[in-house]
């Protein structure tokens, strides 16, 4: 494209590439599910270049999709339709953490887990903690408004930004909020802006709030009677005021599915239906004592039926292993079709049971895995289909299961909005969930989102067909 060759001549540390294999590996997400088609790939340094990259496809009439780590499980920075893609993994500047103020600058491209080495040497760190925290970006976790394992305390990254830097597609660059804790000045665009899944702006900066290092937790793995007892016993938890960090189920199948692809060493001699892994706050209160009688509590409510409480920091990281290795092992059996649903508490057991009852019928001849952040009444349900390969199968065989999939979510996003949950609890809508946005959002809603996103992008052309379609 001319336009590019000519702002690579402006801004000669500008990367582009219109062929080879990045075309097609920077076009996709996690998901892997559509067939990428980019027509270039940018790789701008700094700022002002996304400004003026935007500026130039907005005069240009061409179509941008946002892009940064790629561990997006909603297929949001995927190109499907010659778009150009903006990969933000260069705008990695790491500022200095300001412990007096508990934040820390950072430009989109920086990786979650670097900010949290760089707050941990000054007891800090940034609570949006999550399995791909190797990989995905500051950048992408704020478009997404990624959860992640310690929502259950710390809420959604949204509570954990000051600032925004975002460029628009007309070329301006705004600094959302600046150093303000108060600002009461009419619409906050930074809340906008985060979650928005990179369709109304793209984040090139952001200053994050840090949050004192929690004490060491104690961690619990409890082997459960059966699915709906994790609910019981995360309220008897809370009913006992456990600091809670973390509180997270995952089903037998999953279990046994890590069991076997990562040889981990099984955890207790016989499987229970279900596992509970909690996370609490190592403080005062919290002795070996009061743990094992709220454990004792489990066992006599007939909740429990094991569990172990780790001895060690290192046994610690092995009973999280089996959590935080449920999605790269499914993903290396097959393929995975995943949905990412949130519930009320007290819908939760009652629409577990109705999913397991109906999942034979609307998934034929594929395994159902289940498991998630209880605790916050989230839950990842992967469907499983072994016998077909990602890249491998016939796309015929591939098109047949997915077609499948997307049939069974019509009953299943039904059961959702009659128990007053969401289809998209933490992973966004993107391209995957788009037909069914209306099972969650009341179609003024999405009425007003698309005004909104007329307001930011009046030419449809930042991540177009993302979310909905204008
Ligand atoms: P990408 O996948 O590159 O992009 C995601 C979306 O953000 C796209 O719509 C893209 O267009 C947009 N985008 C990216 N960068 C920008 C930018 N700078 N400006 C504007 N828009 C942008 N998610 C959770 O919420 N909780 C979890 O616990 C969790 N665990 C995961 C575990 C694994 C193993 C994997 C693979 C994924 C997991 N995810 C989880 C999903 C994913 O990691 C998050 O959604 C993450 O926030 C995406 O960040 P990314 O940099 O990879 O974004
Ligand atoms: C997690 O909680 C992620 O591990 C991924 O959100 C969920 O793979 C999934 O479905
Ligand atoms: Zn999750």
């Amino acid at each position: 494209m001319k336009f590019l060759e000519n702002l690579r001549q402006k801004y000669p540390t500008l990367r582009i590439t219109t062929e080879g294999p990045d075309l097609v590996e920077y076009a996709r997400d996690w998901t892997r599910l559509h067939e990428t088609k980019a027509s270039a790939i940018v790789w701008p340094e700094t700022a002002e270049q996304v400004a003026a990259i935007l500026a130039a496809c907005n005069e240009h009439d061409v179509a941008v999709v946002p892009s940064g780590g790629r561990t997006g499980l909603a297929a949001g920075a995927v190109a499907t339709r010659g778009e150009v893609v903006l990969n933000l993994e260069r705008l990695r500047t790491l500022g200095e953490c300001r412990p007096e103020l508990q934040s820390i600058r950072v430009g989109a491209g920086v990786v979650n887990e670097a900010v949290q080495e760089r707050g941990r040497a000054h007891g800090l760190f940034w609570p949006v903690e999550l399995a791909s925290k190797g990989s995905c970006h500051i950048g992408g976790n704020l478009a997404t408004n990624a959860g992640g394992l310690r929502v259950i305390r710390y809420g959604h990254a949204r509570q954990w930004v000051q600032s925004v830097q975002v460029a628009l597609m007309d070329g301006s660059l705004l600094e959302l909020n600046g150093e303000l804790e108060k600002n009461n000045t009419g619409y906050d665009f930074r809340h906008l802006l985060i979650g928005s899944e990179g369709t109304l702006g793209v984040i090139t900066a952001a200053t994050l709030k840090l949050a004192p290092l929690p004490k060491p937790a104690r961690t619990l793995l409890l082997a459960l009677r059966d699915i709906p007892s994790a609910v019981r016993a995360v309220g008897i938890f809370r009913r006992r005021a456990w600091p809670l960090l973390a509180a997270e189920i995952f089903s037998e199948a999953c279990l046994r599915t890590v069991l076997e692809v990562q040889k981990f060493a099984a955890p207790f001699e016989t499987p229970a239906p279900a596992y509970l892994l909690v996370d609490v706050e190592g403080t005062a209160d919290v002795s070996d004592e009061s743990l094992q009688a709220g454990l004792e509590t489990l066992f006599n409510e007939g909740l429990v039926v094991d569990g172990v409480i780790a001895s060690s920091s290192e046994q610690a990281k092995q009973l999280w292993r089996f959590r935080e290795t449920i999605t790269e092992s499914l993903g290396s059996l097959g393929i995975v079709y995943k949905n990412d649903l949130a519930l009320p508490l007290p819908e939760m057991a009652d629409f577990l049971a109705q999913l397991v009852e109906r999942a034979p019928a609307w998934y034929p001849g594929a395994e159902l895995y289940l498991f998630g952040h209880v605790g916050d009444g989230n839950i990842h349900v992967n469907v499983l289909r072994r016998d077909l390969h990602p890249a491998k199968s016939a796309p015929e065989a591939r098109k047949a299961f997915l077609d499948a999939c997307e049939r069974a979510n019509d009953p299943l996003f039904a059961l959702v909005q009659s128990k007053r949950g969401s289809i998209a609890a933490e992973h966004g809508i993107g391209l995957l969930k788009k037909t069914y946005l209306t099972y969650s959002r009341h179609p003024r809603e999405i009425e007003a989102m698309r005004a909104v996103k007329r307001a930011f992008d009046p030419k449809n052309l930042l991540n177009p067909g993302k979310i909905f379609d204008l």
